[in-house]
């Protein structure tokens, strides 16, 4: 079998990277290329995961450490991928708070696994609120990361792009080249179809990758990781019949409400809601402008919520926050089971850290 293709996605917590994985797996499977995806995360039970696989997908999840910290397992999760579609394509996200990715993943890779993956460039996602942020200043916390992020990526892919202008795009995409000029700048609209096959055939095309070093201080990273609670929950419904649609919107409108009210930065709340026949995934980004519920049809097992939540706050407060929010929204539903798990990232310690690029 020859190596898989793979493709890493970062970018900041609800950059667009999930959504971009799967509309560049929709059009490589138009295109007869077999692919496979990799999910990642701190804790188990996520969101992209169920949503990804629901949609048909070939997935592997490495969950309780970012790729970089546990590498042999992001390497496993590759070579499942790649044995179960026969080499293809692999895209793969490691968590959005993650950065350093260059020197951690795709240096190891060219060096000693160029039998098992030949690497793409890194492409970084960019919200065009956080890219301009970082365009001014790197500060701390969330910040640091992604501006950190943006330093190390081979292609930055401004996200999001059908929210703004011609003339702010043309505008982002200069500055953006003015504050990085060692990385490729492209923009792309998942909501739209736009540019996502121009940067498909840019990453499947260029054979160079990981081309730049991120200068990164572990103790204001860590610092930043561990600024951000994080609780992944699941919970099940019994068979009382209850209204799926009405539920999740007040579960949005509760979570956005709460977290505005307490001034809380939100990195991103998701949840996926499922009926068995359809299926509802909420988001919220930022203030509750940002926030989204999508519905989609499904035949699944269905009667069940995933939350996952990482929110600038302790993760006790954002437990209470969660479980009053979903006990409010769900009060006309029987709910039979709750498992849920909350931590703060602790202090990023990766398997490599490669000093110069190979
Ligand atoms: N307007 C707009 N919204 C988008 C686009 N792509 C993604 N979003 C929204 O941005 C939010 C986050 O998207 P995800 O794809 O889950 O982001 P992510 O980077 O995978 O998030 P994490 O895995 O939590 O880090 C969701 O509400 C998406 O619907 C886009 O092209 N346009
Ligand atoms: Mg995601």
């Amino acid at each position: 079998m020859d190596p898989t293709r793979l493709i890493l996605v970062g970018g900041f917590l609800g950059a667009g990277k999930t959504s971009l994985l799967m509309s560049a797996a929709e059009l490589l499977k138009k295109r007869g290329i077999p692919v496979g995806l990799v999910t990642n995360d701190q804790a188990e039970g996520l969101v992209d995961t169920a949503f990804l696989e629901e949609n048909g997908n070939t997935v592997a999840e490495v969950s309780g450490s970012c790729f970089c910290c546990n590498f042999p397992g992001f390497l496993d999760a590759v070579k499942s991928v790649a044995n179960r579609i026969g080499g293809g394509v692999t895209l793969a996200e490691p968590v959005g708070s993650c950065t350093d990715l260059s020197m951690t993943i795709l240096q190891p890779l060219k060096d000693k696994y160029s039998d098992v993956a030949h690497t793409a460039p890194l492409t970084v996602l960019g919200d065009p609120k956080r890219l301009r942020r970082n365009i001014r200043d790197r500060k701390i916390g969330g910040n640091y990361i992604s501006s950190c992020q943006f330093d190390e990526a081979d292609i930055i892919l401004i996200s999001k792009i059908d929210l703004l202008s011609e003339e702010e795009l043309d505008q982002l995409i200069r500055d953006t080249g003015d504050a990085w000029p060692d990385a490729k700048v492209m923009a792309v609209s998942t909501k739209e179809n736009r540019g996502v096959a121009e940067w498909l055939d840019a990453v499947l095309n260029e054979t160079e990758a990981g081309r730049n070093k991120a200068e990164v201080d572990y103790d204001i990273y860590a610092a930043g990781e561990a600024s951000y609670g994080w609780l992944n929950a699941d919970f099940t419904f019994g068979d009382t019949p209850f209204d799926y649609q009405q539920a999740a919107e007040r579960l949005l409108g509760i979570l956005a409400e709460t977290f505005d009210g307490k001034n809380l930065e939100v990195g991103h709340v998701k949840f996926l809601l499922d009926s068995g026949r359809r299926e509802w995934i909420g988001n919220l980004t930022g203030t509750k402008e940002t926030a989204m519920l999508r519905k989609t049809e499904h035949e699944t097992e269905g009667r069940k919520l995933i939350v996952n939540a990482r929110v600038e706050t302790g993760p006790f407060e954002l437990q209470n926050i969660v479980l009053k929010a979903v006990a409010e929204a769900f009060a006309d539903a029987e709910i039979t089971g709750t498992q849920i798990r909350t931590l703060i990232p602790g202090r990023p310690d990766p398997t490599y850290r490669y000093e110069r690029i190979v």
